[in-house]
This record gives C-alpha cells, sequence and structure tokens, in this order.
C-alpha cells in the first residue's frame, strides 16, 4: 500500500501484517476519505464539433448500427481515464445513425437523454411510439423502457446521449435486455407518432391514471417549444446573474426533473451576457445548441478558459468555480445528477 502521511517502518510492516486479513488503516487515508471540499478526478474538458464530427463519421465507416448495438463515440473525461464517464456519475457520447440504419431494441435500468445535434429523419422510439427528431429536440428512455432508433431517412443523423451508467454502476444495479428475437425489422410502432406530446403536453393529466411516473410520461420536449419558453422568459425581464434565462424540463406530472436521477436544462444567455462567478456539487455537462462564447473554469491559479461554438460540448466538475460569458446570442442545453443530489439532502452551490 502506499505510503500514507503517519506511515514508519514498523507501522508499514503492521499494515501489511493486517492485509491479509482483510483490515487497513483509516488513519493513512481518512482525509482522502473525507475531503474538506469535492477532490474530484474529473476535468473541465472541451470537445469541439469541429474536431469530434469526422470521427464519429468515420465510426460509421467501420461499423454499422445494428453490429455495434449502439454505434457512439464517448465523450471521456481526460481525468477519468478508461471509466467511461464524463463526470463520477454521468456518461456522454455522440450517436450516430446512417440512412437506412436501424439501433435493435433493448432496455436498461439506466436512465438516457437524447439532444439532437444534426440531421432530419431519425427516430427514437420508446414505449411503443416513435418520436421524429429534429435538431434541438430533447428526447428521453426512461429506466427500463424498450427502446430502439432508426433513420429511414436521407441524412446521417448525430445526436448526444446522457446517461447515468456510472451512477447505476457505482449502485451495482445495471441490468438489460435485448429485443427476444432480434429482426432486420424494428419492433412495430403500437401508438401513433405524437401521442404522448398529445396526452401529456397540454398542462393535462387523465384523472382515471392515478400514476405518477417516477419519468415524464412526455418523451420529447420538441426544440420549437423550449425555444420559444426561453426566449419568452428572457421579454422584458432582466437575466439572473448566474444563470441567463435558464429553464428546466420537467415531468409534467410531479413538477421535478423529466427523469429521476438527470435534470435537463434550456438557459438563454443574451449577447455579451457574463455570468457572476458560481459553484455547485453536481458536475454539469452542456451542448452549444446556438450561439459561441467561453467558459472560465477553476479557482485562481488553477484557471482554465474554455471558447466554444455550435454543437461543442464542456464539462464543468463538480465545485469549480465558473463563468459563462457569450459573444453572440447562445443557447445552452445542460444536464447533471443535481436531482440525486437534492433527494439525499446533499445538494450545495454557492456565489463566489
Ligand atoms: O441508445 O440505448 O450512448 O444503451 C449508451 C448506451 C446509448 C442507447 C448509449 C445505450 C444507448
Amino acid at each position: 500500500m502506499p505510503l500514507g502521511p503517519h506511515a514508519s517502518a514498523s507501522r508499514q510492516a503492521f499494515y501489511e501484517s493486517i492485509a491479509p486479513l482483510g483490515l487497513a488503516p483509516l488513519w493513512e487515508v481518512l482525509h482522502a476519505l473525507v475531503p474538506p471540499r469535492p477532490a474530484t478526478a474529473a476535468q473541465a474538458a472541451l470537445w469541439r464539433w469541429q474536431d469530434v464530427r469526422p470521427e464519429v463519421m468515420r465510426a460509421g465507416e467501420i461499423i454499422g448500427a445494428a453490429e455495434a448495438v449502439r454505434r457512439v463515440l464517448i465523450l471521456e473525461n481526460p481525468g477519468l481515464p478508461g471509466q467511461s464517464s464524463i463526470t463520477g456519475t454521468l456518461y456522454a457520447g455522440l450517436q450516430l445513425i446512417l440512412p437506412g440504419e436501424i439501433a435493435p431494441s433493448h432496455r436498461h435500468t439506466q436512465s438516457a437523454l437524447r439532444l439532437v445535434l444534426e440531421g432530419l429523419g431519425a427516430y427514437t422510439a420508446v414505449d411503443g411510439e416513435r418520436h421524429p427528431m429534429t435538431p434541438g429536440d430533447f428526447v428521453i428512455t426512461p429506466s427500463w423502457t424498450w427502446h430502439d432508433h432508426g433513420n429511414p431517412g436521407k441524412e446521417p443523423v448525430i445526436w448526444l446521449d446522457g446517461l447515468d451508467i456510472p451512477l447505476l454502476r457505482m449502485l451495482d444495479l445495471g441490468f438489460a435486455e435485448n429485443q427476444a428475437h432480434p429482426t432486420d425489422r424494428p419492433p412495430e410502432p403500437t401508438r401513433p407518432p405524437g401521442d404522448a406530446l398529445l396526452r401529456y403536453g397540454a398542462n393535462m393529466v387523465p384523472v382515471a391514471d392515478e400514476r405518477a411516473p417516477t419519468s415524464a410520461p412526455l418523451f420529447v420536449y420538441p426544440y420549437a417549444r423550449s425555444r420559444a419558453a426561453v426566449f419568452a422568459l428572457a421579454r422584458g425581464t432582466l437575466p439572473h446573474p448566474v444563470h441567463g434565462f435558464k429553464m428546466q424540463y420537467i415531468n409534467p406530472t410531479t413538477g421535478g426533473s423529466a427523469m429521476p436521477t438527470m435534470a435537463t436544462y434550456l438557459q438563454l444567455l443574451p449577447k455579451d451576457f457574463a455570468s457572476a462567478a458560481y459553484r455547485c456539487t453536481d458536475a454539469a455537462v452542456f451542448s452549444v445548441i446556438e450561439g459561441r462564447g467561453s467558459v472560465e473554469i477553476g479557482d485562481e491559479g488553477a484557471k482554465r478558459v474554455l471558447e466554444f461554438g455550435e454543437k461543442d460540448h464542456f464539462v464543468v466538475p463538480s465545485w469549480q468555480r465558473f463563468r459563462l460569458r457569450a459573444a453572440a446570442e447562445t443557447v445552452l442545453f445542460s444536464f447533471s445528477d443535481r436531482p440525486v443530489q437534492k433527494a439525499l439532502g446533499l445538494w450545495r452551490d454557492a456565489l463566489e
């Protein structure tokens, strides 16, 4: 075991003698186990669209969607190599589906979100309904719902996947099932397109339906609607000094986050907006839908400035001070594990 702060030769010999008994000295690791503030291994990082898009397209040349099951390039945090994680608890990736392809049906305990980045003509089917995907649309696949993706259109379609994979791995409760008889044909839809949005997207819920589902029964949040909402919020009001004009996508049956493990947000920053410095315990992944600007992340002495443009992705690690600046009118999508932290009474933030 590596030398800790209290190690000496005789103590080291003691540690080695107790190791076979499954025993270890707390006092050598206590400072790391209960740190004075979050000591995340995750780093601030940026993935530029101009760098990653060609690689995503190359992935489309080397493997088919059916063989890959999900043809995705993972956005892996440079501080968490080999862990398929963008933060300690979250996974992110860029998924490509080419015209004519299907990504077969499966379900898993991990919740997933999609944010469509590019291309028209693909769908995600959730719970028997095919949701057409338009750039900017936010689509969810709640835990344990069957889902497949297809592209009957003419263009490659790329979207951001966000999942709670590392969180569920930590809890040791990853379960998955593949479609019992995978075929070249995706399962037939059992509900018409637009059904969930019509049922649950009108500020109404069926009276006879007693469920308050833990994930939104609404599976798609079309960009045209969400964009109009943040622009309406901005009309005639001053931006919040930290958030600009920021709204959360909610589960209309509970008023809480769209999924229990991940909160998702859409944020408008007016041109030349510069946010106040802020930190919070939930690390966040950002996807730049429109505009450009920069984010300064980290404390004095360890600051990094990342310049972002459309379809770039960046991550702000837990409890790192950050400021957003918009060089043009900017719309950001973001997600984090905040609902988990809040449910446990652990979430903190600070203006500093
Ligand atoms: O679309 O179901 O990026 O299961 C990673 C795991 C996407 C998906 C990912 C998944 C999916």
